[in-house]
């Protein structure tokens, strides 16, 4: 047992992921899709649901402790302002960039041309999509309790910020307040690195589960799709963020991917940011250094609106449809299909396939018809997981890394956390 414990958490995942994989595999081929798929899920996928019901069970706590308890440790409520700035308009700005690598993936490797959509069954989606404003205006819960009970993770946010101003308002009288939640944040976060011990159990399992229940076979309807989300997640991943972590803030790549190697495992596993977000804050606070200040809020809202993997997935998914059907687009559809994926990726849940049912208002942008979106829909649906597990795991290295800008930025960043080496003891 001791190797196990002795072993970091990044790599005992890592490890269960492939395996994971390979055993999916392995059953496959040795009993056939569908027998495999009815044995691991009978056995091995309860573990998978177990652990995430475990990881989102803290999700509340978590932002409500680490949010108040970092708001409390800035002491000046008018640090909240750049703090929040910053976050906006990296999480735009990354977005643009992912936007346009998407379309120039798209148009690079063409998946859609000569894609046979015959076997689809129509799903039809609906071309209503939360933007920015109405998300952003739900913010406000009109009962923090229930807001807290939902797991509406917005109200969360923004009750814990009005919680910390006001810790800080009250000066000696609010004192007790945040030294409670400072102990609560500690707490909640131990509750969470016991958790993420089950992680990898419950991803070996969830991994092991998509490779028999997709089949490998299927893939090779849209191979050429798949291959082209994941080189443009991969080319946007290392252009993007390992820009940004190596050039822009000067500060180790390889620390950074290591740091949040747990969070990307568990997202690729999950296909959902939500119940990763508790892994994400914890990687970020321990292996990276960031003060729960900005992870208490970068991240709960990052998960929420900042999806980059999801609006380069959807700028590809236009023009794979725009391929398939033979619509001609011209510059201002692709200005549309890129500002369109971007508002959809904001309104999308955090939560698996969330992408995918927002399709229809980027398709909007060429007039494709109902009908013709029903059809891509369901072309892809079956084969939605294994990419949503890709831009899933994106997402969440997107938040990461802004929170890491953020914090450097606004000096709530311990770099010598940060630049720690891997298996030599976190600096106390
Ligand atoms: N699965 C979503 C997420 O949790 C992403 C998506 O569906 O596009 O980030």
């Amino acid at each position: 047992m001791s190797w196990w414990f002795g072993t970091a958490l990044w790599k005992r995942v890592l490890g269960a992921l492939v395996l994971g994989i390979g055993f999916g595999a392995l059953m496959s081929q040795m009993m056939g899709a569908e027998a495999a798929t009815s044995l691991i899920e009978s056995y091995i996928r309860p573990v998978g649901d177990l652990f995430i019901r475990l990881i989102r069970m803290l999700i509340v706590p978590l932002i409500l402790t680490t949010l108040v308890a970092g708001v409390y440790a800035l002491g000046d409520p008018k640090r909240l302002g750049p703090i929040g700035g910053k976050t906006l308009a990296l999480y735009f700005a990354t977005t643009f960039f992912a936007n346009i690598i998407g379309i120039i993936f798209g148009l690079l490797f063409r998946p859609g041309a000569g894609a046979d959509l015959g076997g689809a069954d129509a799903v039809p989606v609906s071309t209503e999509a939360e933007g920015l404003a109405s998300r952003l205006l739900s913010i406000v819960p009109d009962n923090p309790v229930a807001a807290l009970a939902d797991g509406d993770v917005l109200a969360v946010i923004f009750f814990a910020v009005l919680l910390g101003i006001g810790i800080l308002m009250a000066g000696k009288a609010g004192k007790p307040v945040g030294e409670l939640f400072n102990s609560a944040s500690d707490v909640v976060l131990k509750v969470t690195h016991m958790v993420m011990e089950v992680a990898p159990f419950g991803v070996f399992a969830l991994v092991a589960y998509t490779t028999v229940s997709q089949g490998l076979e299927a893939f090779a309807s849209i191979g050429l799709l798949i291959l082209t989300v994941y080189l443009g997640l991969f080319t946007h991943a290392i252009l993007v963020y390992g820009g940004l972590i190596k050039f822009v803030l000067r500060l180790p790549l390889l620390n950074f991917l290591r740091g949040i190697v747990d969070a990307q495992a568990v997202a690729y596993s999950t296909a959902s940011s939500s119940a990763t977000l508790p892994v994400t804050i914890t990687n970020v606070v321990d292996n990276l250094g960031v003060k729960r200040s900005v992870a208490g809020s970068v991240l709960p809202l990052g998960a929420t609106i900042n999806m980059d993997g999801t609006s380069l997935y959807l700028g590809i998914l236009a023009l794979f449809t725009a391929q398939a059907f033979g619509y001609e687009l011209t510059l201002t559809h692709y200005f549309m299909i890129a500002f369109t994926a971007a508002i959809a990726s904001i309104g999308a849940a955090g939560i698996p396939s969330a992408g995918l049912f927002l399709l229809a208002i980027v398709l909007s942008t060429f007039n494709v018809p109902p009908e013709q979106i029903a059809i891509i829909v369901g072309f892809i649906l079956p084969v939605d997981r294994v990419m949503d597990m890709a831009r899933t795991a994106l997402n969440v290295t997107g938040d990461a890394a802004v929170s890491v800008a953020v914090a450097k930025w606004e000096g709530e960043l311990d770099e010598e956390r940060f630049r720690a080496p891997a298996d030599k003891p976190m600096p106390v």
